[in-house]
């Protein structure tokens, strides 16, 4: 398997570890974000991913892109260790701390959302970290209370064992904590990512690991 990857890049990150828990020997495959390179406007990686953005898996020559379809595709193909619980509720409660992420906390804080904001919008440095920072607040305050009631032992979002919302969980608050957002109100989420990173297959996966970390 080939992975496009950048190494800060966090939903990337989440296709990583999602690949070392499943333990498969992928070929990471850099793909430079930075504006001065956009490598990921290339010709060449608009014909993987035409959206340009990463990740994207290839595999039997097929291509995979979005972090979610990546590692779902994963999990139906290799069930063991499952990223979700057996029941539909627990499922629906994972998915959702997920999604909150993926949807909610992600999208708004992109590096093309984060340019956009300083041209042609005009602002400058401190009004985007404001921004930033407004809302990774918003969607982790919505998770430590999820994760409040859903953990099993403060070790992991869900129940006892590692989920698609632990995968999701991590990269994001590297990030936050990248940005200096202030993490003291979520005292659940960082017992939770303090066990999580120290689990082989998501230290394995962080920036500083990767090939192309500069
Ligand atoms: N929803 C997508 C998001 C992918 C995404 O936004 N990737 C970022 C890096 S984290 C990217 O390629 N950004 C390039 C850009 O902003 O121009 C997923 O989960 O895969």
């Amino acid at each position: 398997m080939k992975l496009f990857t950048y190494f800060r890049s966090s939903a990337a990150f989440r296709a990583r570890i999602a690949l070392n828990l499943k333990g498969i020997d992928y070929e990471p495959a850099c793909v430079d974000l930075r504006p001065a390179v956009a490598a990921h406007r290339s010709a060449e990686f608009l014909a993987v991913n035409p959206q340009g953005l990463v990740p994207a898996l290839q595999h039997d020559g097929i291509t995979v892109t979005q972090s979610l379809a990546i590692i779902e595709y994963l999990d139906e193909l290799y069930p063991q260790p499952p990223f979700l619980p057996a029941s539909p509720v627990d499922r629906a409660h994972v998915r959702a701390m997920a999604l909150t992420v993926a949807c909610d906390i992600h999208p708004l804080n992109n590096s093309r959302v984060l340019s956009y904001l300083r041209a042609p919008l005009g602002h400058d440095e401190d009004a985007v970290n404001t921004w930033y920072r407004h809302w990774i607040a918003t969607g982790l305050q919505s998770l430590e209370e999820g994760a409040e009631r859903l953990t099993g032992d403060r070790r992991h979002m869900f129940g006892k064992s590692v989920t698609l919302a632990d995968i999701y969980i991590v990269p994001q608050m590297y990030n936050a904590r990248r940005f200096k957002c202030d993490l003291d109100p979520y005292p659940t989420l960082r017992a939770i990512c303090a066990h999580l990173e120290s689990l082989p297959a998501f230290a394995k996966a962080v920036p500083e690991a990767q090939p192309d970390a500069g």
